[in-house]
């Protein structure tokens, strides 16, 4: 039968609610984009400096959580039911997950937001880090708990849906999107262990009340113990897509279908024992720690330079089936008016620029250069911010069809997109990076530190203002352009393919590689060994030095309302 939506109409409506979620966020969140990059610059100032973490914390916490994980559910849904080639086991369980992790994703907008009103006495300014010693409303973490419960849900929503299709195919692979996302959800139930522990046992009774004090030390380590691999959790749905559906948007098939798996083990195996490199500078963790997470860091290029090397050769056996010659030449084959493959191949460039920056990060001694700079965002736009939005918006033109049963508004405008997207990038990120050079420090409304003059080595700071201003700007252009275009799809009629959503088979297939491969009980064992063995030992002495709920009161993040009760907190803090 025809599409997607024609196959699986149910499965067709969660994946449609989730992306509507998904691209709301993005739509709010870019504008909050565009109100920072224009407001710490000096362009055009429409918020209250006070009033710029309430920006930020909306902007980080609905795009990098909101947005990047709502469209994970949708399409993880999509590629276990199409992979499995049959429905999931109770569309309710489906529909009750969708249901709690909305209504935790909005009670944390509603507690974020409720900080422009002044007259409501409800603020969650800790931005999306959200550890300890800032303390926002019960409502923020209770929102977050319920939104990560839901993600479990999904989980366990896609497990039961292999079992079902284990029971009736006891010999075979299991088929590579499905193993993608089985892979990806358990290194996502072993990360997740330490954001729900610092939730549910630190903050959610510190911000009741019910206890008084945290040891800020540990909330941030058990937020790092997840939000290194939470940065995994955004790729892998872009890896998703540049493993299986690009290689076909180029005219080719993938290269390697052990390859694809092995890189999913790796993540599962790597990405949760490196969280401590993101605490280079917190004091109360010993060096040799750090150095430890340094190296496993180090580990961690791997699977991403075998990705770049699969994902490289099956888009250019793409172009050589559709007549690409010569070493470079090929590249000229490509189908570079699909917006969809051409937003994933931008996607996948800027990715590399960011996996530079990243060992820059990554590097301890080097850390110490970048730190809290604006080379932070720099980066992460380029990863998060780029290889995987700039993915997902593109795999939209392909993906939302299938669901819809509509073919897209318009190609063109959505070329436009993408490309609009790569430049806006190109200028804000790299301007980004050159400033955080020259110690312009990240999260703050006044860069500037009155009387105080950064010098840049190449250029002028203001000619990096402008081109972080441009940039933005361009960005914000793009998703508004995005949006619309998917909004105006929704009036097209529907008809019977609305996009070729057949997926070739991997020129090499799973059928040669070792079975131990799908072996997931082998794979998450050794996962667990593996953090056991990187945080017992600094876990140990972060709450020996401390105590588990440390001497630290809250710091309230209402500043302007209370400043009198802050600066009392703080001073308590400091002495
Ligand atoms: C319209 C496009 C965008 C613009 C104009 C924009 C602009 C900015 C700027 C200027 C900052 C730095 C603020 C500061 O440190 O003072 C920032 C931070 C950030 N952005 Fe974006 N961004 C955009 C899109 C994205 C996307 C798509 C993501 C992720 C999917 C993202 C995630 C983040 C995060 C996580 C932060 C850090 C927040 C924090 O420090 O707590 N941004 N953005
Ligand atoms: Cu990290």
């Amino acid at each position: 039968m025809a599409t997607f939506v024609d196959r699986y109409p149910e499965e067709a409506s969660v994946v449609k609610a989730s992306l509507v979620v998904s691209f709301v966020a993005l739509g709010i969140g870019a504008l909050f984009g565009l109100v920072q990059a224009l407001h710490r610059t000096g362009y055009f100032r429409v918020i209250d400096s006070v009033d710029y973490y309430t920006v930020l914390t909306g902007h980080g916490v609905l795009l990098a959580l909101v947005f990047t994980i709502f469209f994970l559910v949708g399409l993880f849904t999509w590629a276990v039911v199409q992979s499995l080639e049959r429905p999931l086991p109770d569309i309710r369980l489906t529909w009750a997950w969708f249901g709690l992790t909305t209504t935790g994703a909005v009670f944390v907008a509603v507690a974020i937001l409720a900080g422009f009103v002044p007259s409501i006495d409800m603020s969650a300014d800790v931005l999306y880090t959200f550890y300890a010693p800032l303390q926002a409303h019960p409502l923020f973490y209770v929102g977050l708990a319920m939104f990560i419960v839901g993600t479990w849900l999904a989980g366990a929503d896609w497990f039961l849906a292999y079992r079902d299709w284990r029971g009736d195919n006891p010999d075979e692979r299991i088929p590579l999107q499905t193993f993608m996302v089985l892979t990806t959800m358990l290194m996502w139930y072993l990360s997740t262990i330490g954001v729900a522990v610092s939730t549910v046992f630190f903050l959610i009774p510190w911000s009741f009340g019910i206890v008084e004090t945290v040891n800020p030390l540990l909330t941030r380590t058990l937020f790092w113990f997840f939000g290194h691999p939470v940065v995994y959790f955004w790729l892998m749905p872009a890896y998703l897509m540049w493993y299986t559906v690009m290689p076909k948007l180029a005219g080719g098939r993938l290269f390697s279908d052990p390859l694809a798996r092995v890189v999913f083990v790796l993540f599962l195996l790597l990405s949760t024992p490196v969280g401590i490199h993101h605490q280079y500078l917190d004091p109360g963790i010993a060096e040799g720690f750090k150095f430890i997470a340094m190296t496993n860091t180090m580990f961690l290029l791997l699977p991403s330079l075998l990705t770049a090397f699969t994902v490289v050769a099956s888009v250019e056996h793409g172009a050589r089936q559709r007549g690409g010659e010569g070493y470079i030449k090929w590249l000229g084959a490509l189908p570079w008016r699909d917006p969809a493959f051409t937003g994933m191949a931008l996607a996948g460039a800027l990715f590399a620029a960011g996996g530079f920056s990243g060992m820059i990060n990554a590097g301890m001694n080097i850390n110490y250069l970048i730190h809290n700079t604006l080379w932070v965002p720099g980066h992460f736009h380029l990863t998060v911010g780029t290889a995987v939005a700039l993915t997902m918006m593109a795999g939209s033109y392909w993906l939302v069809p299938q669901l819809t049963g509509k073919r897209l508004y318009s190609r063109p405008i959505g070329l436009l997109q993408v490309v609009l997207w790569f430049v806006g990038m190109v200028f804000m990120s790299n301007a980004m990076h050159r400033a955080g050079l020259v110690g312009i420090p990240r999260r703050t409304a006044e860069p500037q530190y009155q009387s105080f003059d950064f010098s840049a080595v190449i250029g002028t700071v203001g000619e990096l203002r402008a081109q972080i201003a441009l940039g933005g700007f361009l960005l914000f252009v793009s998703v508004v352009l995005f949006l619309f275009n998917l909004l105006l799809s929704a009036f097209e009629e529907p008809i019977e393919n609305p996009v070729d959503d057949s997926l070739p088979a991997p020129l090499s297939g799973a059928s040669g590689s070792p079975v131990v491969l799908d072996n997931l009980r082998l794979w998450t064992a050794i996962a667990i060994v593996l953090v056991i063995l990187a945080y017992t030992l600094p876990l140990a002495s972060i709450v020996g030095d401390a105590g588990l709920f440390g001497n630290v009161p809250g710091v309230p993040v209402w500043v302007s309302a209370n400043a009198e009760v802050t600066i009392e907190a703080l001073t308590e803090v400091i002495a």
